[in-house]
């Protein structure tokens, strides 16, 4: 995916923060508002792709859901070996899908990709041997998390596989404090002051709610995959590998 405009939304003092939405704007820098602010980012979609060559069964379907510009999506393209398996991809963010559809139709892969525009908890997979949740469930309400991953694991073949990558909080407070602090020493070397961290924290309060790993894990085994843990953590983010 080519990078785009330096991200600046929150360069300047806001009187007021709003809500963080995946709007145009965002859209315009999201390539380097994600390589900057999430620790691992480059890594995990790499990973995505990798575990796609070993999972993605022929004439099954892989999922990625809330692609945004579809990095998951490429990844996947890229390195899917088996054949007529097809990628379905969803986001509801109707700015997101438009520019997504631009990225996909300059690359030349093979696999078939379906663009979707829609909530995604209103997506029922199929014939699914991998699912991708890369940094989604997070915006999704919390007693609604639950139905989700069921969906997701009832669509999953048995042996297949999910990807979910999410902020994380932790139980113990000090290290909670700690890990966001880091984090936000992360943002400070990737070149944001603390005006931006403090804004853009204040955007996403409502919006992203992050829950524990074991919260995590405990989920996942209810909605139905058998064997479940963590495989990167770079302090709080963190990316599962969910069986069914
Ligand atoms: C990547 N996976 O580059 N239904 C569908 N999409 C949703 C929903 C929903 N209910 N809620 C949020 N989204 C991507 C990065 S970004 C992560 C994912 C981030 C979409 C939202 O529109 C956005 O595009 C994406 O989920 C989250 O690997 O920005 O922190």
């Amino acid at each position: 995916m080519s990078d785009t405009r330096p991200d600046q939304l929150y360069a300047n003092p806001l009187g007021e923060v709003d809500r963080f939405a995946f709007d145009r704007a965002v859209v315009e820098v999201f390539p380097d508002m994600i390589k900057r602010s999430v620790p691992g980012y480059a890594t995990i979609i790499n990973m995505i792709g990798d575990l796609a060559e070993r999972y993605a069964r022929s004439n099954s379907r892989c999922y990625d859901l809330g692609c945004s510009l579809g990095a998951a999506t490429l990844a996947m393209r890229h390195r899917i070996r088996a054949s007529h398996c097809d990628i379905v991809a969803v986001d509801n963010s109707p700015a997101m899908i438009e520019r997504c559809r631009q990225v996909l139709a300059a690359d030349t892969a093979e696999p078939a990709v379906e663009l979707v525009c829609e909530d995604l908890q209103r997506i029922r997979p199929e014939n699914a041997s991998m699912a991708v949740l890369n940094f989604t469930l997070q915006f999704i309400p919390v007693e609604e998390r639950l139905d989700t991953l069921k969906h997701i694991a009832e669509g999953l073949l048995s042996g297949g596989v999910l990807i979910l990558s999410e902020k994380v909080a932790f139980d113990d407070p000090p290290h909670n404090e700690l890990m966001i602090e880091l984090h936000h020493n992360f943002k400070r070397a990737n070149g944001y002051s603390d005006l931006e961290i403090a804004q853009k924290r204040s955007a996403l309060e409502q919006v992203l709610i992050p829950e524990t790993l074991s919260a995590h894990r405990e989920r996942l085994r209810r909605a139905g995959f058998t064997s479940v843990d963590v495989w990167f953590q770079c302090f709080n983010f963190a990316s599962l590998i969910a069986i069914k």
